[in-house]
């Protein structure tokens, strides 16, 4: 891997947003934009039980597609899809092993500021 590593992004991520689902979560189709810094992709880390996951285009109401988060899967909204609308429509309690409880954990990693220079 270089140094640029998953994201192909030359500076690091300055945020780490963590969010656990329990069975019964969900997280409504929503744009992430509260950064400054929208050339850096936001890299999604997958870890526990597996979400069906919904994506669309940069306006709400756009066509979507869903696809399943597993465990270990390794998701980057770049590009266009930076600024995808996108959310988590259920868990599939009991697909992993990974957390004795269950449920997921996501790691979104974020540069939030543009570098300077
Ligand atoms: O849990 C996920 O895979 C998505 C998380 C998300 O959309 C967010 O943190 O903004």
């Amino acid at each position: 891997m270089t140094r640029q590593g998953l994201a192909g992004y030359p500076h690091p991520p300055e945020a780490c947003l963590v969010n656990f689902y329990e069975a019964s979560a969900r997280m409504g189709l929503h744009q992430d934009r509260d950064e400054q810094e929208f050339e850096a992709p936001v890299l999604s880390l997958s870890l526990g039980d597996t979400a069906v996951f919904r994506i669309g285009g940069t306006q709400r109401g756009a066509k979507t597609l869903s696809l399943k988060l597993a465990s270990g899967d390794a998701l980057l909204f770049g590009g266009a899809a930076r600024r995808a609308y996108h959310g988590i429509d259920r868990i599939l309690a009991g697909s992993s092993t990974l957390l004795p409880q269950g449920g997921r954990i996501n790691l979104t990693l974020r540069r939030v500021t543009k570098p300077e220079g």
